[in-house]
């Protein structure tokens, strides 16, 4: 099938390297992924679920020690040290390709090599990218036809030229002692051996899509960003697009595919992604946004009608799932999906369940199905241009600081709010769950390069959008003093967003306070939410002791980053010290400040 030098060669090198016993081209037809699913099934790799409950549906099962990104593993291997940053692991060149191109001499021995060429984007849009990843995963292929444009269709896109993302990927004896997620931003290459899971291995998303696109980005001037891409239609019809930043596992899915109450139901969300998307200034001087990616890795548990209906309907056929249970059905299982746990489950690693030893599905298990299967998906989802977004959100998990909602003064002010962004973590990285870290816009496992000069790219972007975006930050997770969440998130976020709608609209009621716009409770639309008495206050207070307490978390965090942090940044800063310490001023409707 190829025709093309540059990418021929580099096989022939990877192959005289890591010696496979057969090289296959992929071109992601239905045929090809019968073959690999048949032969996949047979060594166990793949399990069958009910087929007619669940068609074209199976089961992976990984390595136990294998189920989640592993971020101590990961690397920026950029020539300059600096250039990596404080945040992010760094392996000097020479270095890691020594150490690691050792692991993969022979690794694919016994095994078929897979080149996966791959399409970010949609078809014929000038903001998409071609990758090619090799693997000897069989499930990293399957994957990838679901999550990119695979195959033929990313040669043809190709065509002659050179530019492209190589990734490099080998299952090696899958033990994380061998196991390295390594990029190059500059040469814009990727090698992870050692895990066959999601983002250590499906290469187009992490790796690519933000790692070394966030890299590219900085040079020629667009965001690659850790967010979802909505459409909110009013009822009127007219449709708002927003793009939210939040930490894996914070509910991107879930609320990229948000059906609202029934006396909301005049509002309509639209998906158009659910995890990343890459920015581009437009001719229209607007924010276009388009999603890289055909698919979505969503996590599972947790994952009912009641939560996200629309993604129960699309995972009902031709979807992989990765460390569910199953009834005796074969049915897929998972914690949330029902009240009670059907008699006879078999736990994710394949044992009969005993539910003291935990849960019957992996906490981080996940679903990969096709984006076009998901009946919310907008019209424009794969328009090549991009859509004009109007409003970025921020969000993270936040128990007692951040409130439910808060609007940001200014670009500038935005982008600092984004920057000062931390989360409690969750189950999709390895380590620690519900500690809290630092997460500027949700970035911090994912900018491929120095933080501080990501922020100074958010701020240079601003200073180029004619008709930038209003920024916000929302927190879904705020808890009483019993620890319970006040506010029933899922499909009653709808209400927010109608806010923010009515915010970039220069409507919307809203009182100033020291972290930025706030809605006043009559503002936000809590008709028959039935919250508890003080519920709205709340969930909206402003505790000043827990903002000055995170006023010098973020200092601690900005520090790390000098001198490179931005001046900007460090003014913001100062001046939100100064506004904890004055009084709240209720203002009316204010028009947001749009310039930066
Ligand atoms: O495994 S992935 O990194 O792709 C999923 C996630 O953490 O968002
Ligand atoms: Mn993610």
């Amino acid at each position: 099938m190829p025709q093309h030098r540059a990418l021929e060669q580099w096989v022939d090198q990877v192959a005289r390297v890591t010696r496979p016993d057969r090289i296959h081209w992929c071109d992601g037809s239905e045929e090809e992924h019968q073959v690999l699913v048949d032969g996949m099934l047979r060594d166990g790799t793949l399990v069958g679920l009910n087929h007619q409950r669940y068609p074209g549906c199976y089961l992976h099962r990984s390595h136990p020690s294998d189920v989640a990104r592993t971020e101590h593993l990961t690397f920026i291997c950029t020539s300059r040290k600096e250039d990596a940053g404080p945040t992010n692991n760094w392996m000097e060149p020479t270095e890691a390709r020594a150490r690691v191109g050792k692991l993969f001499e022979g690794s694919m021995k016994g095994r078929t090599m897979f080149v996966v060429p791959y399409l970010m984007g949609p078809v014929g849009s000038p903001y998409s990218r071609v990758g090619v990843e090799i693997t000897d995963s069989p499930y990293v292929v399957v994957n990838m036809r679901l999550m990119t444009r695979m195959g033929k269709i990313a040669l043809e896109r190709l065509g002659g030229s050179e530019s492209f993302v190589r990734g490099l990927h080998s299952l090696g004896d899958l033990s994380p002692d061998h196991r390295f997620i390594l990029h190059f931003p500059e040469e814009r290459l990727i090698w992870s051996i050692g895990s066959g899971y999601g983002g250590n291995a499906l290469l187009g998303k992490k790796c690519h899509s933000l790692r070394i696109a966030s890299w590219i980005g900085r040079e020629e001037g667009w965001l690659a960003e850790h967010t979802l891409i909505i459409g909110v239609e009013d009822p009127s019809g007219q449709v708002t697009y927003m793009a939210a930043a939040f930490p894996s596992a914070c509910g991107k899915t879930n609320l990229a595919m948000l059906v609202a109450p029934q006396v909301l139901s005049g509002y309509k969300v639209w998906t158009v992604g659910d995890d990343i998307a890459w920015m581009h200034i437009g001719p229209d001087g607007r924010l276009r946004a388009i999603n890289p990616e055909a698919g979505f890795f969503g996590v599972v548990p947790g994952t009912s009608v009641k939560t996200n209906p629309n993604i129960m309907a699309a995972v009902d056929r031709d979807t992989i799932f990765t460390n569910v249970a199953v009834t005796p059905d074969g049915e897929p299982w998972w914690e949330g999906k029902e009240p009670t746990p059907p008699d006879g489950l078999v736990d994710w690693r394949g044992n009969p369940w005993i539910s003291v030893e935990g849960p019957a599905a992996h906490p981080n298990s996940r679903f990969t199905v096709a984006a076009r299967q998901c009946p919310s998906i907008s019209p424009r989802w794969e328009d090549p241009e991009g859509v004009p977004i109007s409003a970025i959100i921020f969000g993270g998990r936040r128990a007692r600081v951040a409130p439910l909602v808060y609007q940001s003064y200014s670009w500038q002010h935005g982008v600092f709010v984004g920057a000062g962004m931390a989360s409690e973590t969750t189950a999709a990285q390895s380590g620690a769950v519900g500690v809290t870290r630092r997460d500027p816009m949700a970035m911090i496992p994912f900018c491929g390069y120095h933080m501080a000069d990501y922020f100074a790219h958010w701020l240079d972007m601003g200073r180029r959008i004619a008709h930038p975006p209003a920024i916000f930050h929302v927190n879904w997770f705020r808890t009483d003093q019993n620890d319970r969440f006040l506010w029933p998130g899922f499909g009653e976020n709808i209400r927010v967003l109608k806010w923010i709608l009515e915010r970039v609209r220069g409507q919307g009621i809203a009182v100033e306070t020291p972290i930025g716009f706030i809605p006043t409770p009559d503002a936000l639309d809590l008709d028959g939410l039935g919250l508890p008495d003080g519920a709205a206050d709340e969930l909206l207070r402003i505790d000043s002791d827990a903002w000055l307490t995170e006023h010098a978390e973020q200092g601690r965090f900005f520090d790390r980053l000098a001198p490179r942090l931005p001046v900007q940044i460090r003014q913001e800063h100062a001046v939100l010290h100064q506004r904890l310490s004055r009084l709240s001023v209720p203002v009316n409707a204010t028009e947001p400040p749009h310039t930066p």
